[in-house]
């Protein structure tokens, strides 16, 4: 580890343990000793490590719809963690999170494009035929829905789903996320 790599960045419980007024007098390869005695304690880490939601317990995740992407583009989910998902449309357009794997997402996909021209409304009345349904949540402009879910237990599963839009042409503009499957803490 480079000391230079540390500028600006070095955490606050080193710094703090250094008075300012000596810091101008101590030699670097000293607070590279310090820097290399934090780096043997707990790392501090970018985000927080995922403890997987229970039925009891779902682990909150949000959402955000836009026009026409989701924040964030990847979503955690942990195989068998029940889940409650919060899509929160901060777009001007109606959006839908549809939860699938390729197939389900162009099930959605040739079902939403038929029914364009059909009956008024922002969100046709569509269906696909059950085992291609996925999970999906329709969100107007402005509003949330929560979804609490459990996520497949298969890993395999959950490392092919994909969450999608498909209100017409949403799909085509990018509007997916990819899902990941987290390393969770002692894995
Ligand atoms: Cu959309």
């Amino acid at each position: 580890m480079a000391p230079r790599e540390f500028a600006g960045a070095i955490p606050s419980f080193v710094t703090g343990a250094i008075p300012s007024f000596v810091t101008g007098a101590i030699p670097s390869f000293v607070i590279v000793a310090y820097l290399i005695a934090a780096c043997a304690g707990p790392q501090p880490v970018g985000t927080p490590p995922i403890t997987a939601g229970t039925g009891a317990q779902p682990r909150e995740i949000n959402l955000i719809a836009r026009d026409w992407e989701f924040v964030p583009p990847i979503v955690d989910l942990v195989p068998g963690e029940t889940i409650l998902l919060h899509v929160v449309n901060g777009g001007l357009e109606v959006h839908e999170a549809i939860i699938g794997d390729s197939a389900v997402q162009e099930a959605w996909e040739r079902a939403e494009a038929a029914a364009v021209g059909g009956p008024p409304g922002q969100t046709p009345t569509v269906s696909v035929p059950p085992e291609l349904a996925g999970v999906r949540v329709v969100v107007g402009s402005g509003e949330r829905a929560d979804l609490e879910w459990t996520v497949p237990s298969d890993t395999a599963v959950v490392a092919a789903l994909i969450i999608g839009c498909h209100i017409p042409g949403h799909w085509e503009r990018g509007m997916r996320a990819a899902v990941r499957i987290p390393p969770l803490p002692g894995s």
